[in-house]
């Protein structure tokens, strides 16, 4: 089976599939890696808009079809993945809604702190009070395909409030916060950074 992943070292939902990678068991010659720079614009150059003519990241080819949203990268990726973990729920489709989008919380951020502050406090708010439990994973023990979406989620959001490495992360947030970082989301992150995968998706910086 042949499968081409378009993934971008800065983008919050490539990070998603390439979480997905670690954790479903492929190894690194299952699948051929292909960067498509989105600050040079290359997802605009018409050889990657015939392969996803929405211009976005990630897209998978697999076997002939293209998988052109994150949700979809991931159920396919899932799909005939040497571990199986657990598959998404409402969740994803949650995390995805505009409402929440981090791509707009980041950029917000460059033009009205006060509001990116207030707006990552209710986003806190959001997966605490909505999505995570009191520990571990969505999906259990291991990682599941919910766990994929909102650990890059969360990601970006730490990143926007300053998180720069694993080192830091909460003290950011809690500045940005105002407040304690919610219980839930502490313990939700500490069992993200103790993985493997997730220090090698974020190994250079957060985003
Ligand atoms: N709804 C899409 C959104 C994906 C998305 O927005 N990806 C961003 C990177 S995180 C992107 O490719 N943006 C294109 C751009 O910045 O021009 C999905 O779920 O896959």
């Amino acid at each position: 089976m042949t499968k081409t992943l378009y993934l971008f070292a800065g983008s919050v939902w490539a990070a998603a599939a390439e979480l997905a990678v670690t954790e479903l068991g492929y190894k690194e010659d299952d699948i051929t890696f292909k960067s498509i720079n989105l600050v040079e614009g290359e997802n605009f150059m018409p050889s990657f808009l015939k392969i996803n003519p929405a211009g976005t990241l990630p897209t998978l080819e697999c076997d002939g079809q293209v998988y052109k949203m994150t949700a979809k990268v991931t159920s396919a990726l899932i799909k005939g993945a040497p571990i199986k973990v657990k598959a998404g729920t409402t969740v994803i489709e949650t995390i995805h809604d505009k409402k929440y989008d981090p791509n707009f919380s980041m950029l917000s951020m460059c033009n009205d702190t006060e509001l990116t502050v207030k707006s990552t406090g209710l986003l806190m708010m959001f997966i605490s009070n909505r999505i995570l439990l009191e520990s571990g994973f969505i999906g259990g023990e291991l990682p599941g395909e919910d766990d994929f979406h909102v650990a890059a989620w969360l990601t970006r959001i730490a990143a926007t409030t300053g998180a720069k490495s694993v080192d830091d992360p909460l003290t950011s947030m809690e500045d940005a916060y105002g407040a304690l970082v919610p219980s839930k989301v502490t313990a939700y992150w500490g069992v993200w950074i103790a993985k493997p995968s997730w220090k090698k998706v974020y190994a250079y910086v957060l985003h």
